[in-house]
C-alpha cells in the first residue's frame, strides 16, 4: 500500500511487501500505555499518578475523570437493548473487567511507558463480581411445538457448551492518529470497517466527520475482532486532538488476549422430534449468549445469529428458540468468524447425528429426507429468515459421491474390528453473507485503465484481484489495466466494510454495476474519461452453505485426536476468484478445527484470564491439518447482480460441527454420547475412561 492503488500480485502480503498500521511512520508520535485492572470487580481505593508524571519521556497520563465526557459507542441493535450500555474509555472510580483500562500513558517510548505504568499507586478494593446481567433477549415461534415434542416418534437432546475463542490475528490491534491544523486528524487504524471507524468516532467525540480521514492500510487478519472500535483507540484518538500531538497504540499479544473481543463462549440446549417417517417436526432451542464488561458494536449478533439461523436449511414448521444475552465480568464478546453460524451448526448437527443414531437411519439420508428441494427455494424458515437458492440435498449426495462414503463406513468397520476408534462425521450448514448495501467509483480513462475505489475494504483477503476481475470483465479489459483502491475515507466511497462474508456479493456488484454504467455511458458516446459512482443495494441475503465430512481417528491409549481427512462441498454462488474461495474454505476450515479441538480462553474462579499468551492457549499449526478435498457446486444467488454468495466463513462453520460429530462417532463403541469442545486428548481421554469404568 505504498501508493493508493492496492498491490493485486498474489503474495505481496506472504512476501512481507505489506504496510502495517505499526509500520506508518510518525515523527515525534506519542506511544500510548495502558495500565489495566488485575481485578475483575471492585471500587478504586487509590489511584496517584504524580511519581509517573515526573518520570523521563512521560507527556501526559490520562484516568477516568478526562474521558468521562466521551459518549457512548452505538451497538448494532439486531435486538432491543434492556440495559444501558456505559463504554468507559478508562475506569470510572470501578473494575468491571481484569484488563480493563484503568490509566492511560502518553510517552516518547514504550519502555518509557511501561515505567511509568509500574510507577502508579493503584489501589482496587477487590468485589465479587456481580451475577450476570440480562441485556438483550429475544423468542422465536412457529407452529405448536409442545403439541408436536408430545406426539413425537422421537426426541433427541443435546447441549454444546462453545468456549469462548481468541480471534488471534498476526496484526494485533493497532491505531495511530495524526493531527493538523484546523482540528483535522488523520487515522490509520487496523479495521475492517474504516467508514464506520469514522462516523463512530465523530459521533463519540463530537467531532466533524468531514475532518476526520481514516486510513484502513494493510490489515493482517481481523476475523470480526476489528469490526468495532475499542476504548483504547478511541482513548488514541481523543488523546491526539487534544494534546495536538502524534499518538500511537499497538496491543501486546497479551493486551489482545485480555482486551480484544472473544468469539464464541454461547451454551445452547436443543431438542428435536422427528415422527415415524423420519421427518423433523418440532425444535426447541436455548441460548445464552455472555457478553463482556463493554459491549462493542457487533456484541447482540452473536447470538441473534445462533438463533435465526438455528434450524438450518431444514424443514422445521414448529419451532421455539429462545436467546439470552447477558453482561458478566470479562473481557468483551463479539463477533468472531461465523459469528453464531457455527454456533447454530454445531447444535443442529449434533441433533440431527443423534436423531439418525436413535431412529436407525443414515446420516446422509435422514439430511436429505429433511432437506427441501431445489425447486422449494426460495423459502422462509420457521425463524423468519428467507433461504434464497441452492440444491442442499445436491451437495449432501455429492458429498456422499466425492468423499467415497460407502467405503469409508466399511473401512471403519474394519479398523473398529481391529480395535481403532475412528468416526465419520457430516455436518450441512447455512452462511447467510450480509444484506444492505455497498457503494463504488469507477473510473475508464482515455489511456486503457480502468480505476475502481470500493467502500469495501479487505484484510488480505485478495480483495483487489477480485474488483480487478470483476471490473476487466465488464469493461473488456484484462485484470491488470484495473487499479483498485480501498481503504481510505477521503479517496474512497461509503461502504460498510469486510465482515459477514459479503464484500464479493455486494461490494462487488456495487463495482459490476458502477462499470456497466460506464460502459452504457461509453456506448452513448461520451468521451473518456469516464466516471461513474454506484450505491448499490441487495434484494436480500444470499445465502450459502456447504456438506462437509470429516474422518477422525482417536488414539486409544492417550486420546489424541487426529483428523485423517476432510470433504468441503460449498456452494459460493458464482465464484469470481476461485484461489481466494478455496484459501477462505481451507483458512477458515484451520480456524474452525482450531475451534474444535483445542482452542479455548480460561478463566480461573476469581475471574483472571489463564490464556494471556500463546504459551497458555492453543491454536492448531500447519502439521494439524488434514488433506482437505475441495468440491463446489454454483448457484447463482438471485439477491445481488453478480450471483455471488458469501464464503469467507464457510470453513469455520462446518468443521467444528463435522468434527465434534466423527469424534463422537469415534467412541460411539464406548458408549460416549456427548463430548464438549474443545477435544482436546484430555478430554477424549477422560471420556473414553469413563466409559470403560461404565
Ligand atoms: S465475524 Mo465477520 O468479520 O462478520
Amino acid at each position: 500500500m505504498t501508493d493508493r492503488f492496492r498491490d493485486p500480485a498474489p503474495g505481496a502480503l506472504l512476501r512481507g511487501a505489506g504496510l502495517y498500521c505499526d509500520d506508518i511512520a510518525l515523527p515525534g508520535a506519542l506511544r500510548v500505555t495502558f495500565l489495566r485492572s488485575d481485578e475483575p470487580a471492585g471500587r478504586i481505593a487509590a489511584l496517584d499518578c504524580t511519581e509517573a508524571e515526573a518520570l523521563p519521556g512521560v507527556a501526559a497520563i490520562h484516568t477516568g475523570a478526562d474521558v468521562a465526557h466521551i459518549g457512548a459507542l452505538p451497538v448494532n441493535e439486531v435486538m432491543p437493548l434492556e440495559a444501558d450500555c456505559a463504554f468507559p474509555i478508562l475506569a470510572q472510580g470501578a473494575v468491571q473487567a481484569v484488563g480493563q483500562p484503568v490509566a492511560a500513558i502518553l510517552a516518547e517510548t514504550r519502555a518509557q511507558g511501561f515505567d511509568a505504568a509500574e510507577a502508579i499507586l493503584l489501589d482496587i478494593d477487590a468485589e465479587a463480581p456481580p451475577p450476570p446481567e440480562a441485556v438483550a433477549s429475544r423468542d422465536w415461534h412457529a407452529g405448536a411445538p409442545a403439541a408436536e415434542m408430545a406426539r413425537a416418534a422421537c426426541r433427541v437432546s443435546a447441549r454444546i457448551a462453545h468456549p469462548r475463542t481468541a480471534p488471534l490475528s498476526l496484526e494485533t490491534r493497532q491505531i495511530a492518529v495524526r493531527p493538523a491544523a484546523g482540528g483535522r486528524l488523520t487515522i490509520w487504524h487496523s479495521t475492517q470497517t474504516p467508514h464506520r471507524t469514522r462516523s463512530h468516532l465523530a459521533r463519540m467525540l463530537g467531532l466533524d466527520p468531514a475532518r476526520l480521514r481514516v486510513i484502513a492500510p494493510d490489515v493482517g487478519g481481523a476475523f470480526g475482532m476489528k469490526a468495532s472500535l475499542y476504548p483504547e483507540e478511541v482513548y488514541c484518538v481523543w488523546a491526539a486532538h487534544r494534546l495536538g500531538r502524534p499518538v500511537r497504540w499497538s496491543a501486546t499479544r497479551s493486551e489482545d488476549f485480555l482486551s480484544a473481543t472473544h468469539g464464541r463462549g454461547i451454551e445452547m440446549t436443543g431438542t428435536l422430534a422427528l415422527d415415524a417417517e423420519g421427518r423433523f417436526t418440532a425444535l426447541e432451542a436455548d441460548i445464552a449468549a455472555p457478553l463482556g464488561h463493554w459491549l462493542p458494536n457487533s456484541a447482540l449478533i452473536p447470538g441473534w445469529n445462533a438463533a435465526r439461523i438455528l434450524p438450518g436449511g431444514y424443514d422445521i414448521d414448529a419451532l421455539r428458540v429462545s436467546a439470552r444475552l447477558s453482561r458478566e465480568n470479562r473481557a468483551a464478546t463479539g463477533i468472531y468468524r461465523g459469528a453464531g453460524r457455527p454456533e447454530a451448526a454445531a447444535l443442529m448437527e449434533r441433533l440431527v447425528d443423534k436423531a439418525a443414531r436413535a431412529s436407525g437411519r443414515d446420516p446422509f439420508d435422514l439430511r436429505i429426507r429433511n432437506l427441501p428441494a431445489p425447486g422449494d427455494l426460495p423459502k422462509s424458515t420457521a425463524t423468519g429468515q428467507t433461504l434464497d437458492s441452492g440444491d442442499y440435498a445436491g451437495a449432501l449426495r455429492r458429498l456422499r459421491e466425492v468423499s467415497d462414503y460407502d467405503a469409508r463406513r466399511e473401512a471403519q468397520q474394519r479398523r473398529r474390528a481391529e480395535g481403532a476408534l475412528v468416526g465419520l462425521g457430516v455436518a450441512f450448514f447455512l452462511e447467510p453473507s450480509g444484506e444492505g448495501w455497498e457503494s463504488a467509483r469507477v473510473t475508464l480513462g482515455a489511456e486503457g485503465r480502468a480505476h475502481v475505489a470500493s467502500g469495501s475494504s479487505a484484510q488480505g483477503q485478495a480483495r483487489a484481484r477480485s474488483y480487478a476481475a470483476i471490473a476487466g470483465e465488464a469493461l473488456g479489459l484484462a485484470p491488470d489495466q484495473v487499479d483498485v483502491s480501498f481503504g481510505d475515507t477521503l479517496t474512497d466511497p461509503e461502504g460498510i466494510g469486510a465482515v459477514a462474508s459479503r464484500s464479493t456479493a455486494i461490494g462487488g456488484s456495487a463495482v459490476f454495476e458502477a462499470c456497466r454504467a460506464v460502459h452504457a455511458a461509453q456506448e452513448a458516446g461520451e468521451t473518456l474519461p469516464i466516471t461513474r459512482e454506484t450505491r448499490y443495494e441487495t434484494s436480500g441475503q444470499a445465502w450459502g452453505y456447504g456438506a462437509y465430512l470429516v474422518q477422525l481417528s482417536v488414539d486409544p491409549e492417550t486420546g489424541a485426536p487426529s483428523v485423517e481427512a476432510a470433504f468441503c462441498v460449498d456452494d459460493a454462488g458464482r465464484v469470481i476468484n476461485a484461489a481466494s474461495v478455496a484459501g477462505q474454505i481451507i483458512g477458515g476450515f484451520a480456524q474452525g478445527l482450531g475451534a474444535a479441538l483445542m482452542e479455548a480462553v480460561r478463566f480461573d474462579a476469581s475471574g483472571q484470564l489463564l490464556t494471556a499468551s500463546l504459551m497458555d492457549y492453543a491454536a492448531p499449526r500447519a502439521g494439524d491439518m488434514p488433506p482437505v478435498t475441495l468440491a463446489e457446486m454454483q448457484t447463482p444467488s438471485p439477491m445481488n447482480a453478480l450471483g455471488a454468495k458469501g464464503v469467507g466463513e464457510a470453513g469455520t462453520i462446518g468443521a467444528p460441527a463435522a468434527i465434534l460429530n466423527a469424534a463422537i462417532d469415534a467412541l460411539a463403541p464406548l458408549g460416549v454420547e456427548e463430548l464438549q469442545m474443545p477435544l482436546t486428548s484430555l478430554t477424549l481421554w477422560q471420556a473414553m475412561t469413563r466409559a470403560r469404568q461404565e
